[in-house]
């Protein structure tokens, strides 16, 4: 080989060395960055033909109770206290007294089974699906409940008319049942993110069973027939209406005992996670007792049923305590290995869970906001 020969062999031997530093580059930064992407593919999910995405989700939700636990808002950006959501606006009353959005957004789907444009809380439902996109896009977790009316009587959710065996396969009511989560199912179908890719949820139909307030409740149907209804409602929507974007959660209200948890429970088959909702009702003292009562029984369950769990449902209405983010909440559920917890929604000055601005605990929820295993929307985002 020549002098020029060499110095091209050289050259061309430095180029492929730099081609496959780089290559090797981009492969470690590409695995490192989706080292829980990676780890969600071989997550099981009840409906065997979910889309990946909610695989991913699923291992977001594990990940974060490694660390600590979501802070979470139901209707956090649709509307607050002296303000409604036009669709022009990003706002969170979370957000102005803390200076970041919450980790987890409550949306609610009572009414959509009607055909209505408004939910049973006047939030316009295509608002709804764009501010379910932007909660995902932003790195939120999304989770979604369901007060569908009574179908016997057609009064609200809270009509424990028994109804339950009308609406079952074969009951009087299937067909038209069937029709309401056809609704639903199309909703569900058309939430994607601008690109076009199936956005994953957490949902939670058929809460609080073991209450006597809904028509699935206690007093209104059988355990058998309740989790046949879980079951059917599964079934239809995965496999007659293909919707595959859902985390399925079931969700208790306050509960004695493992039993009384268990008892309605469908089949691991059926579930992905677990939840209960326990409101500040009573006592302090007795609000506590309940945390971690009910909250360390869950916590056992969950890990025999190796999925993650999340306090549902949560708040003290009217936070008239001034300390009770880092005093009453974080105390009792920091310890517990949870995902999240969500307070509901603030309605109105009467109908409220999260401070706004000038409200009494809004110092204490600043606190909150800063603890390190406490996570709002930027510390999700660090958890991908
Ligand atoms: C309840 C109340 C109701 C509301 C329902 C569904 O707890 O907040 O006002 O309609 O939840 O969001």
């Amino acid at each position: 080989m020549n002098k020029i020969g060499l110095k091209n062999y050289q050259l061309k031997a430095s180029i492929f060395q730099s081609y496959v530093y780089i290559v090797l580059l981009l492969y470690t930064f590409m695995s490192c960055k989706s080292a829980l992407r990676s780890s969600s593919e071989h997550i099981e999910l009840s409906d065997k033909n979910a889309d990946k995405e909610v695989g991913y989700l699923m291992a977001r939700i594990k990940e974060v109770s490694k660390t600590g636990y979501a802070f979470g808002h139901q209707d956090a950006t649709a509307y607050g206290i002296g303000w409604k959501n036009d669709g022009a606006q990003e706002k969170s009353d979370v957000n102005e007294v803390a200076g970041d959005f919450p980790g987890v957004y409550g949306f609610e789907l009572g009414h959509l089974e009607l055909g209505h444009t408004q939910n049973l809380d006047t939030v316009n439902f295509e608002l709804m699906a764009n501010l379910i996109r932007v909660s995902y896009e932003k790195g939120g977790i999304v989770t979604i409940s369901w007060h569908p009316n009574n179908p016997t009587t057609l009064d609200s959710a809270w009509d424990p008319t028994t109804t339950v065996h009308n609406i079952l396969e074969e009951g009087i009511l299937s067909p038209k049942y069937k029709g309401w989560l056809n609704k639903l199912a199309s909703f569900l179908n058309s939430l994607k993110t601008k690109s076009g890719k199936p956005i994953p949820l957490v949902f939670r139909p058929y809460h609080e069973m073991n209450g006597t307030w809904f028509w699935w409740g206690s007093k209104s149907c059988t355990p058998n027939e309740f989790r046949q209804l879980w079951r059917e409602t599964f079934d239809i929507l995965t496999k007659n209406y293909g919707v595959h974007n859902l985390i399925y959660c079931y969700s208790t209200d306050a509960v004695e005992n493992k039993s009384e948890y268990l008892k309605y429970y469908p089949g691991d088959d059926y579930v992905d996670m677990l939840g209960i909702d326990l409101y500040h009702k009573k006592a302090t003292e007795d609000y506590i007792e309940l945390l971690n009562d009910n909250l360390g029984m869950l916590g056992v369950i969950a890990k025999e049923k190796k999925m993650p769990f999340a306090l549902t449902e949560s708040g003290l209405e009217g936070v008239n305590i001034a300390d009770w983010w880092t005093e009453v909440l974080d105390k009792n559920v920091s310890n517990k290995g949870l995902s999240w917890v969500l307070v509901w929604r603030n309605a109105s000055v009467d109908h409220y869970f999260a401070p706004f601005i000038g409200q009494l605990s809004s110092e204490d929820f600043v606190k909150f906001k800063r603890l390190p295993h406490v996570f709002f929307l930027q510390e999700m985002n660090k958890i991908r």
